[in-house]
């Protein structure tokens, strides 16, 4: 087709005036944007050693395997929301790769962002299954690299929980956006589809609940606190991270079904916008970020709009300073 050619030839041009570049020593250039991902799955075949071996590369067909296929499905639903809505070009607004590997470890029950790709397990069958079976999931582990490019909050107590917390805003996002969902019909749930048959549970975490996504013999329950009064105190999982991210993932929940519409468009932008400004400190807290969010939606929406004071709202009901 003509527009394909065109960008395969000027694809071809680019790398072409690269080389030059290099050959002549003159500083290297950021490659232009192309709108289109840059992706390779990667199989680990069971094993630990990363990346594995390359199963499918950007512009491959669909392979036979269904994994392989969620995964490079989840990159491109993820590249596709933050270019579509927010004009940013990859996880460092420069086009970067996006590389994933799966079939990580035997029965392994996570996935996870290494800092530099992300990495998925099958699960037991017991417990978990295949963790590239949600989207959302998917798109949180690759939010933990939006994040590290950007905000980069750390990983312990309140910045670590608001840094999970982005992570399932941007993953219920690109859920919501491949399902052309409103902010009323979305389930606001992380890993729905996830848990074995057998678990008494409906997914990872609530963003509209907290705290009832599962109650099991082998899980226990949802730990999330939906606000304040319930914020926990403990060292585990890096201070809490998973867990006091239900106070933030809640506001966003508020906040996004009293806009109303899609939510990615202006819940999701006042998020983006505090990710990317600039002003937000690596060791924000809920109060910090909080007011960040308030800031933001006031610059791009104006004081005293409907999505400045729910903003507001949102924070006061699950008890946060402004
Ligand atoms: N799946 C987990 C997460 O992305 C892995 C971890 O604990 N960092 O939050
Ligand atoms: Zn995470």
């Amino acid at each position: 087709s003509g527009p394909a050619r065109r960008t395969l030839e000027a694809d071809a041009a680019r790398r072409t005036r690269r080389a030059l570049t290099t050959t002549l020593g003159a500083p290297a250039t950021p490659d232009a944007p192309t709108g289109r991902p840059e992706r390779t799955i990667h199989d680990c075949g069971n094993r630990t050693a990363l990346p594995g071996r390359k199963v499918r590369s950007e512009g491959d067909e669909p392979g036979t395997d269904a994994t392989v296929n969620r995964a490079y499905g989840g990159l491109g639903a993820t590249f596709e929301l933050l270019l579509s809505a927010y004009g940013r070009d990859s996880l460092d607004g420069a086009g970067l790769p996006l590389v994933a590997s799966v079939h990580y470890d035997q029965d392994y029950g996570n996935a996870f962002w290494d800092g530099e790709q992300m990495v998925f397990g099958d699960g037991d069958g017991e417990i978990f299954l295949d963790f590239t079976l949600p989207v959302d999931v998917i798109a949180h582990e690759l939010a933990h690299g939006l994040t590290q490019y950007t905000a980069n909050l750390s990983y312990y107590g309140q910045p670590g929980a608001l840094n999970e917390s982005v992570s399932d805003v941007f993953g219920s996002l690109v859920k919501q956006y491949t399902l052309d969902q409103t902010a009323a019909e979305a389930d606001w749930l992380i890993g729905a589809g996830l848990l074995a048959p057998r678990v008494s549970g409906v997914a990872l975490r609530s963003m509209k609940e907290p705290g009832s996504a599962y109650d099991d013999d082998v899980l226990g329950k949802d730990p999330q606190p939906g606000s304040m009064d319930d914020y926990v105190r403990t060292g585990r999982d890096n201070g809490g991270v998973h867990i006091n991210s239900g106070i933030p993932n809640r506001a966003f929940h508020l906040l996004a079904t009293q806009l109303g519409g899609k939510s990615w468009e202006r819940a999701g932008q006042i998020w983006f916008d505090v990710l990317t400004g600039g002003g937000l400190e690596v060791d924000a807290n809920f109060t910090e970020f909080a007011g960040q969010t308030v800031a933001a939606a006031r610059t791009r929406f104006g004081d005293g709009t409907p999505e400045h004071e729910a903003v507001l709202k949102a924070w006061t009901e699950v008890g946060v300073s402004t």
